[in-house]
């Protein structure tokens, strides 16, 4: 489905505006992927950030790679920029005084981790030094306002980077809402959130950008099962109960919401 959503053209047609490059925690050019897939390297446990794990890549899209935890099942992969600070090489630990963990939820008896961990490492492939690059620094300022344009990784389908706008800015906090999705996808994140990407990310990096929804369509409004009226999800400040959310829905049951015709996979 890429090739199809052209940027310049949509924001004439909706007469918007990008958010600046400098309001995200993103490099200019975006960094190059030399990870292979099937290597290992340590990484902070998403569920459980005091704990460096070891992880494997298992799946890779433009700089972005997908890993999974060694000991724990394919249920919990998480997605992380090769320029995330959460990602460092096998030995990392042993070299600054800390402990490799066993991942939150290890499938085994925990008095087996010392032996699991020894297998694991055997014989794999570590991804080397140079694989890890240095997270960019943080922007200074919040510029981020209402109504402008960005690319933001779905948190439900984190495989996924789409069409974004800001919904509402509160502190340090963004209302990030999804083009053409009628709400349940959207999220509060810190503006610093390494899923956030100027508009033009996905194609200078290589990523494929998801076309916007169809909310607000024919297509759509002929088969949704609900009246059309679908405002509220998108109303800023009603929200502010939501602003802890990370990974999960901030609007409630996702079904009734989504448009019934789309199979992204
Ligand atoms: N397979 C899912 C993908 C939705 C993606 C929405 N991104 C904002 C669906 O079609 O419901």
């Amino acid at each position: 489905s890429q090739g199809s959503f052209d940027w310049e053209e949509y924001l004439k047609e909706n007469d918007a505006i990008p958010a600046p490059q400098s309001c995200f925690k993103q490099s200019v050019e975006p960094p190059v992927n030399e990870f292979k897939l099937h290597q290992k390297i340590e990484a902070v446990d998403p569920r459980n950030l005091t704990s460096i794990c070891v992880a494997t890549v298992v799946g890779m899209i433009g700089p972005r790679i997908r890993l999974r935890l060694d000991g724990s099942d394919n249920t919990n992969d998480f997605w992380r920029l090769v320029d995330s600070s959460d990602l460092h090489p096998v030995g990392y630990c042993e070299k600054t005084g800390k402990l490799l963990q066993p991942p939150l939820g290890f499938c085994k008896n925990p008095t087996l981790w010392p032996s699991f961990l020894q297998k694991t490492l055997t014989g794999a492939e570590r991804s080397p030094e140079n694989c890890f690059k240095k997270e960019p620094s943080n922007p200074k300022t919040n510029e981020f306002k209402i109504g402008m344009k960005l690319e933001a990784v779905d948190r439900k389908n984190p495989q996924l980077i789409c069409p974004a706008t800001v919904g509402a800015v509160k502190g340090e906090e963004v209302h990030v809402t999804f083009d053409g999705w009628r709400g349940a996808f959207d999220y509060w994140t810190k503006r610093d959130s390494r899923d956030l990407f100027p508009v033009g990310w996905c194609a200078l990096s290589g990523h494929p950008l998801q076309p916007p929804g169809q909310k607000g369509t024919a297509q759509v409004k002929s088969k949704s099962r609900e009246p059309s009226v679908s405002q509220s999800a998108h109303s800023p400040g009603n929200q502010s109960n939501a602003s802890k959310s990370s990974s999960t829905s901030s609007s409630g049951p996702t079904s009734p919401n989504l448009p019934h015709d789309r199979s992204v996979s």
